[in-house]
C-alpha cells in the first residue's frame, strides 16, 4: 500500500525539484519504477513488458505526486485506461513538502451506467486503508466473470469491436456499419460492440483520442480483442493504432481478405487469394519492420496470414512470392482461356450471373441447373466460378456461370487478383445481374456492380437485371424496382417463380425463334404492366 513515508519522500522531493515524482508499484509492494515529470505531467516510461494480456490488469499501481493539489488529470485516467493500471493515485504535494489529499481511481468492470472508472473519494495520506490487494483481486474475478458470461452469450469467435469514422449522414455510416457486421460475421467473428462517430478523421489515430480512449476500455471489460475499422487505413494509422491501444487493429481490406482466405478451395482460388494478401501487405513492409507490428499485419484474424510464411517475411520474399504466384495466375489464365475457346467452338451460348455479394447468384444457379454449388448466408461464398449446362425447351442448351460477388470499396488488391477470373465475362452473351430486392440499400448495390462492369469493360453486354428475393419485400417495392430497372422479379427459391425470367433469357438470346408466348412474357417484363403480379403469391 501507499504507507506515509513513501508518499511523504515523493512529496518532499517533488516541491524541492518542482516537477512531478512517482512509483510504479507491483502487487508484491516493490517499487519497479521511479519517473520524474515535469510541473503539470510526467510522461511514462515504456510498460509493454508489465501487459498481460489484453483483458487483464497489468499488476502495477501508479502513484504520483500533484504540485497544486488539483484531481486527477485527463491524462492521468487516460493512463490508467491505457496501460490498465490496477490504481492511479495522485498525492498532493503541500508548499511545505509534506502530503495532503490522495486523489484514486479504479478501472469498472462492465456496469449498468457504462462507467469506465471510479473515483474514490479523496483521503489524507494517514487514513489510507490496507485493503487494496482485496480490492484488485475482487476487480480481476469481477472482470473475468463479465467475461466469461459475454463470451458464452456471444457465439464463438473472436472479439471485435467495430468502428465507423466518418462525417457521412447518420444512415449512410449505419449502412457502413451494417455490411462491415455482414463482413465480420461472415469472417467468423463475433461482434460486441460498434462505435460510430461523426467527424473529419484523425490524421494519426482516425478517431478522436477520447473515443479511442473510451474504445480501448470497452474493449478492456467486454474482453474484445480486435477493433475493425469500417475504412481503410494508412499502415502507419494501423501502427499507431495497434500500439496506442494493444489491440489488434484490422481495416475492412483485411476482413474482405480473410473471407476469401477462408473461402479459397481451389488451387486458383487459394493463390488469388495470397496474391491478394501479399498486394496488400507489400506497401506495409518497412525496412525495419518490428516482428510484433508484423505479426500483427500477417497474423490476419486467426493467423490465417498468406500462404507461405508469417513473422520472417521480408520485402524482398514478398515481392519475389508475388511474381511467382503471378506467373502461376498466368498460366491459368491461359488455360480458363483453352477452356474459353473449346466452349466457343461448341458455340453455346454463355449466361453469367453476377451481383452483389449475398444477392443470390448461386442460389438462382442451382435453381436454374438443378446444381448443388454452395450458397450460404454469407458474404464471399463464391470465389470462384462454376459453370453448369441449362437447357431450354427445343434441344437448345446454354452455359451458366456464377462469379464472385462484388462489394462497394472492392479492394484494388483483390480486384487485380480476380482480373482473371472475372475475365470470363468476357465471353458472356448475356448478363444476369441479381439484386437482393430486400436489402435497405439495393441501390447502392446496383450502382456499385454496374461500376464493377463498367471498370471490366462489360457493360454494354445485353443484360438482364433479376429482383430477387421478393418473398422478403412488399409488393409496391417491387413493383418500383421493377419499372425503374426493367428488372424481373424472382425468388431463387421457388421455382415456379421463374417462368418469366427463363422466357425474357430465351428473348434475348434466340431472339428470332422464341416462341410467341415467350416474347409477349419478355415484352410484359419489359414493359412492366404489373411486375407485382409475377412476383410469388
Ligand atoms: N428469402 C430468400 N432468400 C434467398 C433467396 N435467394 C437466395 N437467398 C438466400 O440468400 C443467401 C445468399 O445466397 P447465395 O446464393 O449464396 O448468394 P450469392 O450471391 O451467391 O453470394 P456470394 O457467393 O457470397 O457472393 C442464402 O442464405 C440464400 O438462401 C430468395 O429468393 N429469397
Ligand atoms: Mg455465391
Amino acid at each position: 500500500m501507499v504507507t506515509p513515508e513513501l508518499a511523504r519522500s515523493l512529496t518532499e522531493i517533488s516541491v524541492e525539484i518542482q516537477r512531478q515524482v512517482g512509483v510504479l508499484i507491483d502487487r508484491r509492494g516493490h517499487v519497479a519504477r521511479v519517473v520524474v515529470g515535469d510541473a503539470r505531467s510526467v510522461f511514462l516510461p515504456d510498460l509493454t513488458a508489465y501487459r498481460r494480456g489484453r483483458d487483464r490488469l497489468c499488476g502495477l499501481r501508479w502513484v504520483h505526486t500533484h504540485l497544486n493539489g488539483e484531481p486527477l488529470s485527463d491524462d492521468d485516467l487516460t493512463d490508467l485506461a491505457l496501460l490498465r493500471f490496477d490504481l492511479v493515485a495522485a498525492v498532493e504535494a503541500q508548499p511545505d513538502g509534506l502530503p495532503g489529499q490522495v486523489f484514486q481511481a479504479h478501472l469498472l468492470p462492465r456496469n449498468p451506467d457504462d462507467r469506465p472508472w471510479e473515483l474514490l473519494p479523496p483521503v489524507s495520506v494517514h487514513r489510507l486503508g490496507d485493503d487494496f490487494p482485496q480490492l484488485i483481486s475482487a476487480l480481476e474475478d469481477e472482470f473475468q466473470r463479465t467475461r466469461r458470461e459475454g463470451r458464452e452469450g456471444g457465439g464463438g469467435g473472436d472479439r471485435a469491436i467495430l468502428v465507423h469514422v466518418s462525417s457521412d449522414a447518420r444512415a449512410v455510416a449505419e449502412a457502413g456499419v451494417a455490411e462491415l457486421r455482414e463482413l465480420a460475421r461472415s469472417a467468423g467473428l463475433s461482434v460486441v460492440d460498434v462505435v460510430i462517430q461523426r467527424r473529419d478523421l484523425h490524421p494519426k489515430y482516425v478517431m478522436g483520442r477520447g473515443r479511442l480512449q473510451e474504445t480501448v476500455i470497452k474493449a478492456m471489460q467486454l474482453g474484445a480483442e480486435l477493433l475493425i475499422f469500417d475504412l481503410n487505413l494508412t499502415p502507419s494509422q494501423v501502427n499507431a493504432l495497434a500500439t496506442y491501444t494493444d489491440l489488434k487493429v484490422l481495416d475492412r481490406t483485411q476482413v474482405i481478405l480473410d473471407i476469401f482466405a477462408q473461402h479459397a478451395e481451389t488451387r486458383e482460388g487459394r493463390i488469388q487469394v495470397e496474391l491478394a494478401q501479399l498486394r496488400y501487405l507489400l506497401p506495409r513492409l518497412g525496412a525495419k519492420q518490428t516482428a510484433s507490428a508484423l505479426s500483427r499485419l500477417t497474423g490476419g484474424i486467426g493467423g490465417r496470414g498468406p500462404g507461405e510464411t508469417k513473422l520472417e517475411i521480408d520485402r524482398r520474399r514478398a515481392q519475389d512470392r508475388i511474381a511467382q504466384l503471378e506467373r502461376e495466375v498466368k498460366k491459368l489464365g491461359e488455360r480458363r482461356r483453352l477452356r474459353r475457346a473449346r466452349r466457343t467452338r461448341n458455340a453455346l451460348p454463355v449466361i453469367s450471373i453476377v451481383g452483389y455479394t449475398n444477392a443470390g447468384k448461386s442460389t438462382l444457379l442451382n435453381q436454374l441447373t438443378r446444381s448443388e454449388v454452395t450458397a450460404e448466408n454469407a458474404l464471399f461464398a463464391t470465389l470462384n466460378p462454376v459453370s453448369r449446362r441449362l437447357r431450354f425447351p427445343r434441344e437448345r442448351e446454354v452455359i451458366v456461370t456464377d462469379t464472385v460477388g462484388f462489394i462497394r470499396k472492392l479492394p484494388e488488391e483483390l480486384m487485380a487478383a480476380f482480373r482473371t477470373t472475372l475475365e470470363e465475362l468476357d465471353e458472356a452473351d448475356l448478363l444476369l445481374h441479381v439484386v437482393d430486392a430486400s436489402s435497405p440499400e439495393v441501390e447502392q448495390h446496383i450502382d456499385t456492380v454496374r461500376s464493377v462492369l463498367k471498370e471490366l469493360h462489360v457493360s454494354d453486354k445485353p443484360t438482364i437485371m433479376v429482383l430477387n428475393k421478393v418473398d422478403q419485400c412488399d409488393g409496391d417495392t417491387v413493383a418500383a424496382l421493377g419499372a425503374r430497372y426493367q428488372a424481373t422479379p424472382v425468388c431463387a427459391l421457388q421455382l415456379d417463380t421463374l417462368p418469366p425470367l427463363l422466357a425474357r433469357i430465351e428473348a434475348v438470346l434466340w431472339p428470332a425463334q422464341s416462341d410467341a408466348a415467350a416474347q409477349a412474357i419478355a415484352r410484359n417484363e419489359a414493359d412492366h404492366v404489373s411486375p407485382s403480379e409475377d412476383a410469388p403469391a
